[in-house]
């Protein structure tokens, strides 16, 4: 990476003068997601528009991303995202939209700091779903949370962004400075407004004389973020040295098609990301549900249903017609019927781009990232369609097969006969009530950050137990044949 002019006969390289660029966003959760998405997004911009106050600095905090954080210093935050479309066309650009980059467990007191700076107009995120730390059952900030913990005692050593942020604000009350936007960007409903009230739960708890200040000095846009990117491979840093020449520790290979859609609702004056292809809009609900719903609740489909026959991708899964047949079906009987079109989009034209993105051979997205935290992701992708099909007495066939099809796939074996981990925060309940619901099937509805009150809705229960009995009997492939042909 060192030699950026040398590399620019086989891949795109930034054409602006990465010296120039000063620094306006600080993005905690460097992931490979918001190194395809965001960081992409603010390369076109300052490239293409020439809006050089509008660099990123990164920063992780956990101390599992030492090995990123590591690689992106040494290659002085620079690094190849490989555009792969399904007719086999890879297009490596070089991203230089990140300029800084820093590491909570390293120095926390610089991260406090560069938070602090007025010059930082956007704090955005991507944490993960399960990165809020709220109690799914009271809506409370979970103070007991081991981090969190070990923070308050330490609060100049933050563990949690939470506590990051409340330092950096602190700093900037202090000095007589203004607050700035926060700008989450994970897949859960809401996301401004659930890490507005994960923070200020937080902060009413641990600081509360900072409250009325950051209310007065912060906002907390929702947005809608979207574009497959599956985990870097070994054959994909291979790949790339062979055919383009880059050598590059850890690129990120993603699908052409990306979409950010934010809520018009900032500090100051809004980016100007428009020039970019991002949609500002009044209202996040339509962009969010058509999301999180087809596509995120998609994924899990595929993921969950794949696994048990014993696929390993998202393409693997989506190219098998019976499985594509199912989905097809749960999307037109039971999503569709939750969803309305919003402004610029159509929620026909998603559907039938999804599948085609499912199916892209070169994404080579793996299952076993789609299923990880799913004791996270079910609630918001398919939990939520759930409660508003029964609201209104409609059909839920196919999310009583989805549910019952999970409580299987914690057994851990597939159909080949072959075992799989299960990589969860609550991995341990999932497994034990999995195993429990072999001889009380309800046992698995028992959890309840997952499924609240669901077990006491007979009228799913009645179908999620005839389909759970089927499925302990019964192959996947089989069973969605079944289902599919009205059998069970
Ligand atoms: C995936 C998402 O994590 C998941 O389960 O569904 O990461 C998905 O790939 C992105 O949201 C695509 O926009």
């Amino acid at each position: 990476m060192e030699n950026l002019d040398t590399l620019k006969e086989h891949v795109s390289i930034p054409l602006f003068d990465r010296d120039q660029i000063t620094t306006s966003i600080a993005h905690i959760g460097v992931s490979n997601f918001h190194r395809a998405h965001q960081a992409f997004y603010i390369n076109e911009l300052i490239e293409k528009h020439n809006v050089l106050n509008s660099g990123i600095c990164g920063i992780d905090l956990l101390d599992s991303d030492r090995k990123t954080y590591n690689v992106l210093k040494d290659q002085d935050g620079l690094y190849t995202l490989i555009t792969k479309d399904a007719s086999g066309l890879h297009k490596p650009q070089i991203i230089g939209s990140i300029v800084e980059y820093f590491f909570g467990p390293e120095n926390p007191m610089a991260v406090i700091e560069r938070l602090a700076h007025p010059g930082i107009k956007i704090i955005s995120l991507t944490i993960a779903e399960d990165g809020y730390h709220l109690n799914e059952t009271t809506g409370e900030f979970n103070q007991k949370h081991p981090a969190v913990a070990e923070e308050v005692t330490n609060p100049f050593n933050p563990k949690t962004v939470f506590g990051y942020l409340t330092q950096a604000f602190k700093l900037r009350k202090l000095r007589g400075l203004t607050g700035c936007t926060i700008l989450s960007c994970d897949n859960i409903k809401n996301n401004g407004e659930t890490m507005q009230h994960s923070f200020f739960n937080y902060v009413s708890k641990n600081e509360p004389e900072l409250l009325p200040w950051l209310k007065q000095n912060t906002r907390f846009p929702n947005t809608m973020v979207d574009r497959i990117t599956p985990v870097t491979q070994h054959k994909d840093i291979d790949a790339l040295k062979k055919e383009f020449l880059v050598e590059d520790q850890w690129p990120v290979v993603c699908e052409p098609f990306a979409s950010w859609v934010i809520e018009d609702d900032f500090f100051e004056a809004k980016p100007f990301w428009e020039k970019v292809g991002v949609q500002f809009v009044k209202d996040i609900e339509p962009y969010q549900n058509m999301k999180l719903q087809l596509l995120n609740a998609g994924h899990s489909v595929l993921g969950i249903l794949g696994t048990l026959h014993g696929y390993k991708t998202v393409h693997e899964a989506a190219n098998d017609d019976d499985f594509i047949l199912f989905l097809t079906s749960f999307i037109e009987k039971e999503v569709s019927p939750t969803l309305v079109d919003a402004e610029n989009i159509s929620i026909e034209t998603y559907k039938t781009t999804l599948i085609s993105r499912f199916k892209n051979p070169n994404i080579n997205d793996s299952l076993s990232r789609i299923c990880s935290e799913s004791s996270a992701k079910i609630p918001i992708f398919i939990l939520s369609t759930l409660d508003s099909q029964l609201q209104n007495n409609k059909d839920i066939n196919h999310i009583a097969f989805i549910i019952a099809a999970w409580c299987k796939y914690n057994d851990g074996i597939d159909d080949q006969g072959n075992t799989y981990d299960i990589i969860d925060s609550i991995s341990n309940t999932l497994i034990r009530m999995a195993a429990r619901s072999l001889q009380n099937p309800t046992k698995f509805l028992e959890i309840e950050s997952v499924f609240k009150t669901l077990r006491t809705h007979t009228f799913f229960t009645e179908k999620y137990l005839k389909y759970l009995s089927y499925l302990r009997s019964h192959h996947i492939k089989e069973s969605i044949i079944a289902f599919n042909g009205n059998k069970i």
